[in-house]
């Protein structure tokens, strides 16, 4: 029987949650990046071995790359774009050549995810990470002051960031200001306020449409020689999954995923289903997801988030919240099946509990919250495996 094959993602070195942990996890392969490694640059087989063997020495495997990023020069098609398109193939085939064949990226423009607090206090007293609307509409109009913000918010959201605005005091102000764009983990950028606006200038005129464009032509631009090494590129939705900051958004439902795969069939285009990016969207159907881009998912991101009316969401527990994790499971085991592969899978953010409250940890990345995240999916698998097949 094909199971998940289970995963982790380790930060280097400097993760508070070291190698030995994760074994503990009984978990069996790694997701990682050379974040040392400037946005850009080639990553060469030297440093990837020196990391493998790091890893290799813990009795795990690096099997998932999360991410090689995709330097802002592609996403625009300016500046220097063709040099970093040249790297991004060397290290692709630099990775294959080490055996490492699951690549992720995103598409997203200047900002990975997005969160306005990552110590959100649940009832049972753990901690998780929230996007809270009103927060967010703030520091857009009023720390921020984006330039045409005014014109993208309703009178009643504008009036709701001010009330949100006026009960925040300056020390707040510069927590949201630092959560949003000082670079949450995996980021390869962090800003500051200037610097963000300089950032978001260079989307002035880039629309969904010439986005979309800029994919598929770095797209046809890498897949032939990732075609060729074997290696599959598997692209993380956005998240959250609509447009803020007034900048384009062209993975945020499974119709922006089948655009790219009608554009650029190849066997390495290829999906990283992240049930709590696209879960934010009550419009996507995770599930008939999971059957349809089956063939073309590479890689399994498993979370759930609660969202509310007001445009608010949370991350809550595995098993908990707005995703149906027994349909995705149930759907994810019959398309490894179908395959005959283990799909590379990995608790993602877990919550703050238990002893990660009192220690440092990467937001979203804590020990026993993803220890609880895996357990949990573990379960879920061997249940329904058991009465399944
Ligand atoms: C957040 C992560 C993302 C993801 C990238 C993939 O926790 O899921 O940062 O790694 O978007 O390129």
């Amino acid at each position: 029987m094909y199971l998940m094959k289970e995963c982790w993602r380790w930060y280097g070195p400097d993760d508070p949650v070291s190698l030995s942990y994760i074994k503990q996890a009984g978990v069996t392969d790694i997701v990682h990046a050379l974040h040392h490694i400037p946005n850009g640059e080639v990553w060469t087989v030297d440093e990837i071995r020196r990391r493998q063997e790091l890893i290799s020495g813990s009795g795990l495997v690096w099997s998932v790359v999360e991410s090689v990023p995709v330097h802002e020069h592609i996403k625009t098609r300016t500046g220097d774009f063709m040099r970093y398109v040249d790297n991004y193939r060397q290290t692709l085939r630099n990775l294959a050549q080490c055996g490492i064949r699951c690549v992720t990226y995103n598409f997203m423009p200047v900002l990975d995810w997005t969160r306005t607090d990552l110590s959100y206090e649940l009832p049972d007293g753990s901690r998780a990470l929230r996007f809270e609307r009103d927060a967010f509409m703030a520091f857009d109009l009023y720390i921020l002051r984006r330039k045409g913000a005014e014109d993208e918010y309703s009178d009643e959201e504008k009036e709701r960031a001010k009330a949100r605005f006026g009960r925040m005091d300056a020390e707040e102000a510069g927590l949201l200001t630092r959560n949003i764009i000082a670079g949450l983990p995996g980021s390869e950028e962090s800003f500051t306020i200037d610097q963000f606006r300089e950032a978001l200038a260079r989307y002035d005129g880039v629309d969904a449409g010439q986005l979309r464009r800029n994919l598929i032509l770095f797209l046809q631009e890498i897949c032939p020689a990732a075609d060729e090494c074997g290696v599959e590129l598997v692209i993380h939705p956005d998240d959250p999954p609509y447009p803020i900051f007034g900048l384009p958004r062209i993975l945020s439902t499974a119709e922006d995923f089948r655009k790219i795969v009608r554009a650029v069939p190849n066997v390495s285009n290829g999906l990283c289903l992240c049930t709590g990016s696209f879960g934010v969207r009550p419009d996507n159907d995770l599930v008939s997801m999971m059957y349809e881009f089956g063939d073309r998912i590479g890689f399994v991101h498993l979370r759930s988030t609660a969202r509310d009316a007001m445009g608010n969401f949370y991350e809550a527990g595995h098993l908990e919240g707005d995703v149906d994790m027994y349909g995705v499971m149930k759907a994810l085991l019959e398309v490894q099946q179908r395959r005959g592969v283990s799909i590379p899978v990995r608790p993602d953010h877990g919550h703050q509990m238990c002893d990660d409250l009192g220690r440092r940890s990467n937001p979203g990345y804590s020990c026993y919250g993803r220890m609880r995240g895996i357990a949990e999916l573990r379960g879920l698998q061997m249940g329904i495996a058991k009465s399944l097949f």
